[in-house]
């Protein structure tokens, strides 16, 4: 690793050409969990925009407590709070911004289609090579932050996952062979999730659930949706306006799925 090439707050002011998001930094060399120490810095009052980023996590969360590989200097692995004026019904919806924004940018630097896969994984030839964690808070019925912790396979080798993972995780590297500049793709990801935060700000999420939708093979398709211990068959009919998924299973209706996971 090229000393020049680490994640620090100086060379992300450097790069960053945003307003908001990514004001203040917190950067960190290691941390438990960057959505962790995020929400701490929520609680005491910090500002929408915070960024809090780390070259390694040795508790990176996925969601229902399920770890995250967070090998060091090989990813991105951060969070941003943001504090919308908005609906507690609507917090759902704040992953596909991310989801939407990082699959842009990866195809805008590699060329390639990553894919959406329902909740919030971005896939690149069937790998998964980025996971979303929102954790948010509400009062009487409003959000008063949300938490998105956002975790990028970038650098990895094949040797830099676990024995579980080698299989079906993915990296930029390994997908193009391209040693990618990770505070410039920082850059990049934060423009864009600027850019869709304000188009939701004046039109609503219609826009960016289409654009999900466009990118997610899945849509339409014959899917089975685990969760827990209960697995449902259905169609994928489409995203309702909270962001859940609609299931139409047949001859039993539309099913609306708030929590789970998709299965190939
Ligand atoms: C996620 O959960 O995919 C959300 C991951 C969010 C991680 C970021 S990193 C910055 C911030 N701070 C945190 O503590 N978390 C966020 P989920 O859909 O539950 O997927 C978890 C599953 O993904 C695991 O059970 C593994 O199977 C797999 N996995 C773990 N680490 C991975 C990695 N580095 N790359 C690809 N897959 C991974």
């Amino acid at each position: 690793m090229n000393l020049k090439n680490l994640i620090t707050a100086d060379r992300i002011e450097a790069m960053l050409q945003t307003k908001r998001l990514g004001r203040p930094i917190f950067a960190f060399w290691r941390i438990g969990s960057t959505n962790t120490f995020a929400r701490d810095q929520a609680m005491q009052g910090a500002p929408e925009g915070t960024l809090v980023i780390a070259e390694e996590q040795t508790r990176g969360r996925g969601r229902m407590n399920r770890s995250w590989e967070s090998a060091c200097c090989r990813g991105l692995w951060f969070s941003i709070i943001l504090r919308p004026v908005d609906n507690s019904h609507r917090a759902g919806l704040y992953p596909y911004l991310v989801g939407v924004s990082v699959a842009h940018t990866i195809e805008e630097v590699t060329g390639l289609r990553p894919a959406l896969k329902w909740p919030n994984d971005i896939l690149i030839n069937g790998h998964k090579c980025c996971g979303i964690l929102a954790e948010a808070d509400f009062s009487n019925g409003r959000i008063q932050y949300i938490i998105l912790g956002i975790g990028l396979n970038v650098l990895h080798h094949h040797d830099d996952f676990s024995h579980s993972l080698k299989h079906e995780a993915t990296s930029l590297f390994l997908e193009t062979h391209l040693h990618f500049d990770r505070v410039q793709l920082l850059a990049n990801i934060l423009r864009k999730m600027e850019h869709q935060y304000m188009v939701v700000q004046t039109e609503g999420f219609e826009p960016i659930l289409k654009e999900w939708k466009q990118r997610c093979p899945w849509l339409h398709k014959k899917i089975t949706v685990n969760q827990g211990d209960q697995w449902l068959e259905g169609f994928f009919q489409d995203l309702d306006s909270d962001g859940c998924l609609l299931l139409r299973v047949p001859k039993k209706g539309i099913h609306k799925i708030v929590a789970g996971d998709l299965q190939n």
